[in-house]
C-alpha cells in the first residue's frame, strides 16, 4: 500500500478530539493508514520576510509536519480570499463575498509556498490527498514543481450550480485547477451535478458519464463521496465519564421537560438566528410548549475577526435575550444560549437527553452533527431529528424531518411534528437513520474516496492542466 499524504489548511493532531469535521474525520483516516499530514501550524510567524522553517511531531504512526504563515500571508490567503471570498461564494452567499483586492494574490502565493514546502518530502510512490476550499490550486502547483503521484481532493463544502459558482472573479482559474487532480471528491450527488454542467455550460467541456469531466484539453473524474462519522467512535465517547456527568445533569435539570439542541460553529451558514425564530414561533403558535420546551444551542466561536461572525454572534445574543425576555418564567428560560466549544466526550450526554435536534443550515456542505446525534440515540426511545433540506446530509437522511429554514412559519410547524411524533413513528424513522450513518461511516467514505483514487487511469500527461 502507498503512504498516505494528507494536506490541509490546519494540520490536527489525531490522538487529540478536535471541534471540527475535517479535523475529527482526517484523524480517523491517518490513525488507520499512518503517514504525513502537512499543513499551516495555526501560528503566525513573527517578522514577514523569511521563508518558514518545517516543524515535525509525531503522533503515533502518523508524521505532522507544520510551517507558520507570516500575518500578510494569513490575512490574504486564509482570513481574505478562502473565509471571505470562497466559503461565502461556495455557501450561496455572494451577497457576503469580499473578493477584495489582494485577497486573489494571497490565496496563489500561499498555495505555491505549500507546494514548495511539500514537494521535497514527498516519495514516489505517494498518494497524496488534499482537502477542501483554501488549498484547491495546490495540485496545480505541484504537478509545476514535477510531482506525478495520484492526486485526489475533497472538498467539505459545497460546490454552488454554475450561475452562482460563474460569479467569483476567476472561476475559470479555479475551475481549470480542479483538472490537475486526478480525483476531485464532493459531498452529495448535487455538488457532483453541478460541476459537470459548468464543464458543459461554462468550460464547452463534455460530461462522458461516470463522473468523467473533459475540459481544457484534460480529463478529471469528479464523484460524490459524502463524508461519515465514526459510529463506534462516538458511541464509546458515550462512555467517558464526561459524557456520562453531561447526561446527568441534564436530566436532573430538564428531568420534566423536552429538551431541543442545536450545536454549531457560530457561523452564517448555520442558519442559527433563523432557527431561534422559527423557535419563538414553535412558542407563539403552539403555546403547549410554553413552560415545558427548551432549546439548548451551543455554538462555538469561529473566526471570530471578522465582521460578519461579529454581526452574527450580537443577532444571536439579542434574539435569545428577546425570546427570554418575551416567554422566560422564573422557573425556565427557552433558551439556554452558550457561545462557546463544548468539549467532544461532552456531547454524547447532551445528544442523549435531546427530544429532538435542530440541524438547519441554510446550506452545508455535509453536517455532521445530524449523524452524531442519530447515533446517540437510544433505538428504543429515540429521539427526532429536523434537518434542513440545504444540508448535504439531506440527501441520505430522507427519514429525518425536513425542514426548509426560510420557511420560519413552516419550521415551527415542523418542530411542533418532530415534539409530538408518536413512539412508533420515532423508532421506524430513526431505524432507518442508524442503518444509513452506519453504512455511510468515514471509514466507508475513506476507502471508497482512496480506492477510486488508485483506481484512476493514468493516462494523461499530468502537467498539463496547470493554469498559468
Ligand atoms: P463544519 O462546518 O465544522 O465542517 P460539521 O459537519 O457540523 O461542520 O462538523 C462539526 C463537528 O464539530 C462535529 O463533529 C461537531 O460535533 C463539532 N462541533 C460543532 N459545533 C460544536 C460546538 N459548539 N462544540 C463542540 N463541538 C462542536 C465542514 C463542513 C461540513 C462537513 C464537515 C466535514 O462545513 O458541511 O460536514 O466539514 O466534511
Amino acid at each position: 500500500m502507498s503512504r498516505l499524504v494528507i494536506v490541509s489548511n490546519r494540520v490536527g493532531d489525531p490522538r487529540k478530539a478536535a471541534a471540527g469535521g475535517l479535523a475529527v474525520a482526517l484523524g480517523d483516516a491517518l490513525s488507520t493508514a499512518g503517514g504525513l499530514w502537512f499543513g499551516w501550524s495555526g501560528h503566525i510567524a513573527e517578522g514577514t520576510d523569511a521563508e518558514p522553517e518545517l516543524r515535525e511531531q509525531r503522533a503515533g504512526a502518523v508524521r505532522l509536519v507544520t510551517f507558520d504563515l507570516s500575518k500578510e500571508d494569513h490575512d490574504s490567503y486564509y482570513l481574505g480570499y478562502s473565509n471571505q471570498a470562497l466559503w461565502p461564494a461556495l455557501h450561496y452567499r455572494l451577497d457576503l463575498a469580499d473578493f477584495g483586492s489582494g485577497f486573489f494574490a494571497g490565496y496563489q502565493r500561499v498555495n505555491r509556498l505549500f507546494a514548495r514546502k511539500l514537494a521535497p518530502l514527498l516519495e514516489p510512490g505517494d498518494t497524496i490527498w488534499i482537502h477542501d476550499y483554501h488549498l484547491i490550486p495546490l495540485a496545480a502547483e505541484l504537478r509545476r514543481l514535477g510531482c506525478r503521484q495520484r492526486i485526489g481532493f475533497f472538498l467539505h463544502i459545497p460546490l454552488p450550480p454554475p450561475p452562482i459558482f460563474a460569479a467569483i472573479p476567476g472561476h475559470e482559474w479555479l475551475m481549470r485547477s480542479f483538472f490537475a487532480y486526478d480525483l476531485v471528491g464532493l459531498q452529495t450527488r448535487a455538488d457532483a451535478d453541478h460541476f459537470g454542467r459548468y464543464v458543459v455550460e461554462e468550460a464547452g467541456g463534455r460530461s462522458l458519464g461516470d463522473g468523467c469531466c473533459e475540459a481544457y484539453g484534460d480529463r478529471v473524474l469528479v464523484r460524490p463521496f459524502p463524508i461519515g462519522i465514526d459510529v463506534d467512535e462516538f458511541r464509546r465517547l458515550a462512555l467517558s465519564s464526561e459524557s456520562r456527568e453531561t447526561e446527568r445533569t441534564l436530566r436532573e435539570q430538564y428531568g420534566h421537560r423536552r429538551v431541543l439542541v442545536g450545536i454549531d460553529r457560530l457561523d452564517y451558514s448555520k442558519g442559527i438566528p433563523k432557527r431561534l425564530r422559527a423557535f419563538r414561533e414553535l412558542l407563539a403558535n403552539y403555546p403547549e410548549n410554553r413552560n415545558s420546551a427548551t432549546l439548548i444551542q451551543i455554538a462555538s466561536p469561529t473566526r471570530e475577526t471578522l465582521l460578519a461572525y461579529e454581526d452574527i454572534r450580537h443577532e444571536l445574543e439579542g434574539l435569545a435575550g428577546e425570546i427570554n425576555g418575551e416567554y422566560g418564567e422564573l422557573a425556565w428560560m427557552p433558551i439556554r444560549y452558550m457561545h462557546r466549544t463544548w468539549a467532544r466526550r461532552r456531547l454524547p450526554g447532551l445528544y442523549r437527553v435531546a427530544k429532538v435536534a435542530l440541524v438547519t443550515p441554510l446550506r452545508d456542505g455535509m453536517n455532521l452533527v445530524a449523524k452524531e446525534y442519530v447515533a446517540m440515540q437510544d433505538p428504543a426511545d429515540p429521539g427526532v431529528l429536523v434537518l434542513s433540506r440545504f444540508a448535504g446530509a439531506a440527501e441520505q437522511m430522507r427519514e429525518a424531518l425536513l425542514a426548509n429554514p426560510y420557511d420560519i412559519s413552516g419550521m415551527a410547524q415542523v418542530i411542533q411534528q418532530a415534539l409530538h411524533m408518536p413512539l412508533a413513528e420515532r423508532r421506524e424513522r430513526h431505524k432507518a437513520l442508524a442503518a444509513g450513518i452506519r453504512e455511510h461511516d468515514v471509514h466507508r467514505w475513506r476507502t471508497d474516496f482512496l480506492r477510486a483514487l488508485a483506481d484512476v487511469p493514468r493516462d494523461r500527461p499530468t502537467a498539463a492542466s496547470a493554469p498559468a
